[in-house]
C-alpha cells in the first residue's frame, strides 16, 4: 500500500541515520533525529501526505486484511512495556482485574465507567490480522473485542470531539525529569472504524498481561505504536495541547508520526 511504502522508506532512512539505536532501542528508530531538525520536518510533511492519501485512496471505511487460523504462526510478539511495574496496575492485577474499570471522559454527553464484564457483555467482534511494529517485525493474531463505536455511542461525544485519546497504567519512563505513562490517539474516522476495538481477548484466551491486560486497542490499519495497551481511560478532546508533550501520543513527542498508517 502507499501509505506503508512511505512509512517503510522513512523507517529505513531513520534507521540508517540512527546507525546502532535502532538494535538497541528498537522503537526508537526516530530519537536521533534533532527536535528542529529539517529531516523531521521532512517526515512531518510526509506523513501529512499519507494521512491524506490513505483517506483518499483506501477510504474511511475501508478493511485492513483478515486472515484465517492456519495463518496465525506464533504467539503474538510482546513489545513494549510487557510487565507493568506501577502499584496501582498490580493491584488490579492481583484480583484478576475485576476492580478494574474503564472510564470514558472528556467531550461526551455522559461519561462512563465500565467494567470488564460490562465490555464482554457487549456485541463482540474477532478478527484475525497482522500486527505491523515500525521496528521491522509482524505477527497474525486473533483479537476478541467490542468495537470502539458502541462504547462512543453509549457516551455520545459531543460536536466538538475531533481525537480519542487513550490513557493507559503503564509507566514507560522514568527519567531525571519525572515518570511518564503511555498514551496515544486516533481521530474519529479510525475510532469509529468497524475493525477498531477494544480487545479483552487474544488467540481464544483472556488477554495476557504481556499483550495489554484487561483491555488494549486495536486499530488495524495502523502501526503497533497506535495500539495502547493496558488502558485505564478513553478521553475524546479536540486538542493534544495539554497533554504530553502536545503532540498525541508518547512515541509522537519523542518524534514519531500521529499518523502511523499502513
Ligand atoms: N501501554 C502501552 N501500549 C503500547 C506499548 C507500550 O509500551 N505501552 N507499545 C506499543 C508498541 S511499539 C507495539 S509494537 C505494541 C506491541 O503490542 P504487543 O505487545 O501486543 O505485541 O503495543 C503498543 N502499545
Ligand atoms: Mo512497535
Amino acid at each position: 500500500m502507499a501509505g506503508f511504502t512511505i512509512n517503510r522508506r522513512k523507517f529505513l532512512t531513520a534507521a540508517a541515520l540512527g546507525g546502532s539505536s535502532l538494535a538497541l532501542a528498537g522503537c526508537d528508530v526516530l530519537d536521533g533525529l534533532p527536535r528542529d531538525g529539517g529531516l523531521r520536518d521532512v517526515l512531518e510533511s510526509a506523513n501529512g501526505l499519507t494521512y491524506r492519501i490513505q483517506r483518499l485512496i483506501a477510504g474511511s471505511d475501508s478493511l485492513a486484511q483478515e486472515f484465517s487460523e492456519a495463518d496465525i504462526r506464533q504467539p503474538q510478539k510482546p513489545n513494549g512495556v510487557i510487565t507493568p511495574s506501577d502499584e496501582d496496575y498490580k493491584s488490579l492485577q492481583s484480583a484478576s482485574f475485576a476492580d478494574w474499570r474503564l472510564e470514558v471522559t472528556g467531550l461526551v454527553e455522559r461519561p462512563l465507567s465500565l467494567g470488564l464484564a460490562e465490555l464482554q457483555a457487549m456485541p463482540s467482534r474477532t478478527q484475525i490480522t497482522r500486527h505491523d511494529c515500525v521496528e521491522g517485525w509482524s505477527c497474525i493474531a486473533k483479537w476478541t473485542g467490542a468495537p470502539l463505536a458502541l462504547v462512543l455511542d453509549q457516551a455520545m461525544p459531543k460536536p466538538q470531539a475531533r481525537y480519542v485519546v487513550f490513557h493507559c497504567m503503564d509507566t514507560i519512563e522514568r527519567g531525571l525529569s519525572g515518570s511518564v505513562k503511555y498514551y496515544g490517539s486516533i481521530d474519529l474516522i479510525d475510532a469509529r472504524h468497524p475493525q477498531t476495538i477494544l480487545a479483552y481477548g487474544l488467540n481464544g484466551a483472556p488477554l495476557p498481561v504481556s499483550n495489554g491486560a484487561p483491555l488494549r486497542v486495536r486499530v488495524e490499519r495502523q502501526l503497533g505504536y497506535k495500539m495502547p495497551k493496558f488502558i485505564r481511560a478513553i478521553e475524546l478532546v479536540d486538542s493534544f495541547a495539554t497533554m504530553g508533550l502536545g503532540r498525541g501520543g508518547y512515541w509522537e513527542d519523542r518524534g514519531y508520526d500521529w499518523f502511523g498508517g499502513i
